[in-house]
């Protein structure tokens, strides 16, 4: 008997562990991965989940020569104009000689990223030119050796925070500037040594960055696919764990270290290193599915892959604000944010075709950020018009980017898990001009699907809309009483 009863107990115990360890689909022992199954919980993560637009800003002494050296045009991403052949690396070292952005205007820039509607601001803290914004005193190459001389992430924390916006530092492991840093796996003794020096350069640079800027709550980390920087996981780590307790809060993404053997963004269990996946680079994820249930954001460009100031934008495709609109409202129907980038120019002015998205955006979100902030995936199936978002468990925002020809948006109702009660509309109206919407019985299928048809005339401004629906699981029996809100 107390075999059988031990036995069980084991049984118990084993059934626990693996209940357990159940959100791991498969189990390689790592000592490096994941260190959490499943999204964070606390407060901090909380708002970072409710911020829906973001912006990213790439700023550095590439802004000066714009996608251009000695009359010729580089067509690759303006902020890596340094790597082309027909660009002097020695020329481009020199040039934050001459990095003096005299229309720099923190509080223009805060200003009109708040008018956008943007929560949180990320900005290019180092790029992988290895040009420091802030004057570090690990290395020559900053903006205290310019004649700019100011700090310009001071200004730019300052200038966001008081707006009300979060800051998050981008920061580049590659640093082409620091001659300790190497791009494959050292080998030789010399190799070691010099990328061990880099290594405590990074360390010393990040903890320099959070103590100068105490109120800086996220790190994006960029340039991490390097073989040297794989390789160094358990340090990195470590590193990762520094941070975070000399930061209480602190946000940190998948794209900052590997695991055990080297996988980025999962780890080799299919586990999410890090806060959020960060993986959505210029591309978005089309189902909840997909996503497994993480938190995300996506970095976008506005043309289709500059990040820093080029230039001449008539090269490439530019995407509408319309198109922006969208993305946002797609990000955040499928549980993450939007993160608009922008390039400044290397005299510090916003060029005027952000400042005209921002605006447009910005007038959207004046009528409309009710549909965003805050707001989550709803399980409603989306329909064609456009994207649900949903705030609590009774309110749905559908926005409306394709107008039906019969000015009809048809919604399909799910079926309630008590198959006595059935999901009703309290109240419907329009966000841009707060009048009600008339609900209409839309029909059953032949599975039983209910459907409301709302009426949904043309808005003049030919802008993407919001309805609003108040939705309320109700006794199947009882559904007449509230009847009259369905015509
Ligand atoms: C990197 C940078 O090289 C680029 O200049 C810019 O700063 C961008 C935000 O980040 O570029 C990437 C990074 C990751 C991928 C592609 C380009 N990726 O994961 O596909």
């Amino acid at each position: 008997m107390k075999k059988i009863i031990s036995i069980l107990l084991l049984c118990g115990l084993f059934a626990g562990t693996l209940a357990a360890q159940n959100t791991r689909r498969t189990s390689v022992p790592l000592q490096h991965g994941a260190h959490r199954l499943g999204p964070r919980t606390d407060a901090y993560m909380q708002k970072w989940r409710e911020h829906g637009l973001g912006q990213f800003i790439h700023w550095g002494v590439y802004a000066i020569p714009g996608g251009h050296w000695n009359g010729e045009t580089y067509r690759g991403a303006a902020e890596w104009i340094r790597s082309w052949n027909k660009m002097p690396k020695a020329d481009y070292d020199q040039l934050y000689k001459q990095f003096n952005p005299k229309n720099f205007n923190a509080k223009q820039w805060a200003r009109q990223a708040k008018e956008m509607g943007a929560k949180y601001m990320i900005i290019t803290t180092k790029h992988h030119d290895g040009f420091c914004l802030w004057p570090s005193k690990y290395t020559d190459y900053t903006i205290a050796n310019t004649p700019y001389k100011k700090d310009i992430i001071k200004e730019l924390v300052e200038a966001y925070n008081a707006e009300g916006i979060d800051v998050t530092l981008y920061f580049s492991i590659i640093d082409w500037n620091h001659k300790g840093y190497r791009s494959a796996a050292p080998k030789t003794e010399a190799d070691k040594a010099a990328y061990e020096e880099f290594k405590q350069f990074t360390r010393n640079q990040l903890m320099e960055l959070l103590t100068n800027y105490p109120t800086v709550n996220g790190l994006w980390f960029d340039g991490s696919w390097d073989r040297a920087w794989i390789e160094q996981a358990p340090w990195v780590d470590e590193l990762e764990g520094e941070l975070r307790a000399f930061r209480p809060g602190l946000i940190i993404g998948s794209r900052f270290r590997a695991d055990d053997h080297g996988k980025r963004h999962y780890d080799s269990n299919g586990d999410l290193i890090g806060d959020y996946d960060q993986t959505w680079e210029r591309n978005m994820p089309e189902t909840l599915k997909e996503l497994n249930g993480v938190d995300w954001d996506c970095v976008m460009t506005i043309p289709e892959n500059q990040w820093g100031y080029h230039s001449d934008w008539s090269l490439t495709y530019v995407k509408q604000p319309y198109e922006l609109i969208e993305m946002l409202v797609k990000a955040v129907s499928l549980n993450g944010n939007l993160v608009l980038n922008f390039g400044p120019d290397g005299n510090g002015n916003i060029r005027p075709e952000e400042a005209h998205i921002a605006k447009e955006i910005g007038t959207w979100m004046q009528v409309n950020s009710e549909a965003v902030y805050g707001c989550k995936n709803s399980p409603w199936e989306k329909q064609g018009w456009g994207y649900y978002t949903q705030k609590g468990d009774n309110r749905l925002y559908l926005t409306v980017f394709n107008q039906p020809l019969n000015n009809k948006v048809r919604v399909k109702v799910p079926k309630c898990a008590d198959d006595k009660k059935i999901v009703i509309v309290e109240k419907a109206w329009f966000l841009a001009d707060k009048k009600a919407a008339v609900v209409k019985n839309g029909g059953r299928d032949k599975y039983g699907n209910v459907y409301y048809d709302i009426d949904s005339p043309v808005f003049k401004t030919g802008s993407p809309y919001v309805i609003v629906l108040e939705v309320r699981e109700v006794d199947k029996d009882k559904k007449d009483e509230y009847q009259q809100a369905i015509m």
